[in-house]
């Protein structure tokens, strides 16, 4: 059985938002698109405590409970069966959603069958590279899907280096047609 999991849509991660991937807006769509395609949609979100440690190194974004933190109206997500809320804790960076703490990923895709996890969403260089190099650890056969994931691109390259180190690691970079 196969997942689409969609990795922190979320306000603040779109143009106009605190922490912007620039190109986040134009993932939407594509993820839209392809959720039939699969048995299962499943989504995390980055759900941070308005005091965490997370935000020495970051602007304060997708604050539990804030806008920042809500799903983009164009995103369809009434068909996402569960969120897995991450970074929940106030020393808590939670990149990676097997470090949700809502729920055990890892267990739900188990007990779901899910042998095959095909990733979309933001950011290709934190959250998005944290979720796939964890589910190849974890034996799960890993795609990316180019097309319906964007970066943050803080220095120009660092995407292209994420996708470079999820390569290495066995992920496998596709993009839809
Ligand atoms: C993310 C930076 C900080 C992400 C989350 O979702 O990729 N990036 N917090
Ligand atoms: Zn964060």
């Amino acid at each position: 059985m196969k997942a689409l999991f969609i990795v922190d849509v979320q306000n603040d991660f779109l143009p106009g938002g605190a922490l912007p991937a620039p190109r986040g807006n134009q993932i939407i769509n594509e993820i839209n698109r392809i959720m039939d395609q699969f048995d299962l949609v499943l989504a995390s979100r980055d759900w941070h405590p308005g005091d965490s440690k997370h935000f020495e190194r970051w602007p304060p974004h997708c604050v539990r409970n804030t806008l920042g933190a809500a799903y983009p109206d164009e995103l369809d997500a009434g068909k996402i069966e569960k969120d897995f809320l991450k970074g929940t804790g106030n020393m808590d960076d939670g990149y990676s959603a097997f470090e949700a703490t809502t729920d055990d990923l890892d267990d739900y895709l188990r007990k779901r069958n899910i042998k095959e996890l095909y990733l979309a969403g933001l950011t290709t260089e934190y959250c998005v590279k944290s979720t796939a190099l964890d589910a190849i650890r974890k034996g799960y056969k890993t795609y990316v899907i180019a097309n319906a994931t964007a970066g943050v691109e803080a220095q120009p390259g660092d995407e292209q280096k994420a996708y470079h180190e999820m390569d290495i690691a066995g992920v496998k970079i596709i993009n839809t047609l």
